[in-house]
């Protein structure tokens, strides 16, 4: 019995060496100290023995369970310390290494457009309201004094989404009817958003495009302060030799309207390719603001007055930049975008 131990102990320390995993230690435990192991059954077995062999025999067998106990401690700490050094060799970040490039995108020349228009209005006490780009025909058209028989309203320049009620805005001033029926004066807004109108695309027409819009309505207000107020926005957009000019124009909106022209900001005025040799740059129309529109927001037109003005987005982004497509605006070709840095 003895020598049963001494080669169960020998077979432990031999299989322990060759052991690499925790499952394979756990294996020899259970072979070995077990309910059926290997020592297990020679201390069964004990029972036969005469008292002085039991002594003897038992005082070994614990020697040999404390030691294999304490090989399978020993073994079981090693392949655990090994295992998770396997892990960190396996997971080691190399921090020399030169990191993935990642590409930093530009703004879009209209959103610039957009946010120096915006910039300039705020400066001087404009609000920005927005608003959705499906509206009711009610404040595409009829709440803007443009009644059923306005020729803008035709199917082949509207979209429309339904037949007679709900249409893709043709102009950001819809948001302004909406501001007149929310808030009463004073108004000091702008409204810069995404447009559409049914036309086919050329190098100066696109289906959708971006306006921003303005409105002042308070106690007081003429003409001067149109002009005054378009005239500093002038200056401060195109510098500050800018003139300006307005002529006379009409739209349903306003009454006075006009046009603002802007002296060619390429050739001061003498005359040169991008004025198209007349010396000024048609920029805007505006107005003052029609009684009828006013209304619309239950405001008081013996008390107030206003004026309003539409920019077209793509237009003033073509004349500062040089581009002679608007196409080039929405085919996200990076080699144009990249160029507006
Ligand atoms: C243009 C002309 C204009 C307006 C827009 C407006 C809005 C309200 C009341 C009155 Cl709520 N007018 N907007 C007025 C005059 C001209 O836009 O050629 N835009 C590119």
């Amino acid at each position: 019995m003895q020598a049963q131990l001494n080669r169960i102990l020998e077979e432990a320390k031999t299989q322990l060496q060759a052991a690499e995993t925790l499952a394979q230690v756990d294996e020899i435990r259970v072979k070995v100290l077990g309910k059926k192991g290997q020592l297990t059954e020679i201390l069964r077995g004990m029972g036969k023995l005469s008292p002085e062999e039991r002594k003897v025999t038992g005082q070994m067998a614990n020697t040999v369970r404390a030691e294999i106990e304490g090989l399978l401690e020993e073994k079981f700490e090693a392949v655990k310390k090994a295992a998770k050094e396997a892990q960190f060799a396996a997971e080691k970040i190399d921090v020399t290494e030169p990191g993935k490039e990642t590409t930093v995108g530009v703004k879009h020349p209209v959103t610039i457009t957009i946010e120096e228009i915006s910039k300039v209005f705020m400066n001087m006490g404009f609000s920005i309201v927005e608003g959705p780009e499906v509206e009711t025909v009610f404040n595409n058209f009829d709440g803007l004094n443009a009644g059923p028989n306005h020729p803008a309203r035709d199917m082949t320049d509207t979209f429309y989404i339904t037949e007679n009620d709900i249409l893709l805005r043709t102009q950001t001033s819809t948001v302004q009817v909406r501001t007149l029926q929310k808030q009463q004066p004073p108004i000091k807004v702008i409204a810069p958003g995404r447009t559409f109108r049914c036309d086919t695309p050329d190098a100066t027409h696109s289906p959708m495009f971006h306006q921003i819009e303005g409105l002042v309505v308070d106690e007081g207000i003429t003409m001067a302060d149109l002009k005054g107020t378009l005239d500093s926005f002038a200056k401060q957009l195109f510098g500050p030799e800018t003139k300006t000019k307005f002529r006379p124009h009409h739209f349903p909106f306003t009454e006075p309207s006009a046009e603002m022209d802007v002296s060619c900001f390429k050739c001061g005025g003498k005359g040169c390719r991008v004025c198209k040799g007349s010396g000024w740059i048609e920029i805007l129309g505006c107005g003052m603001v029609h009684p009828n529109v006013l209304k619309v927001g239950n405001i008081d037109t013996e008390k107030y007055t206003g004026f309003a003005f539409g920019i077209g987005v793509e237009r003033v982004a073509m004349l500062k930049y040089g581009v002679d497509d608007i196409r080039l605006f929405y085919e996200n070709d990076m080699r144009f975008i990249n160029q507006f840095k």
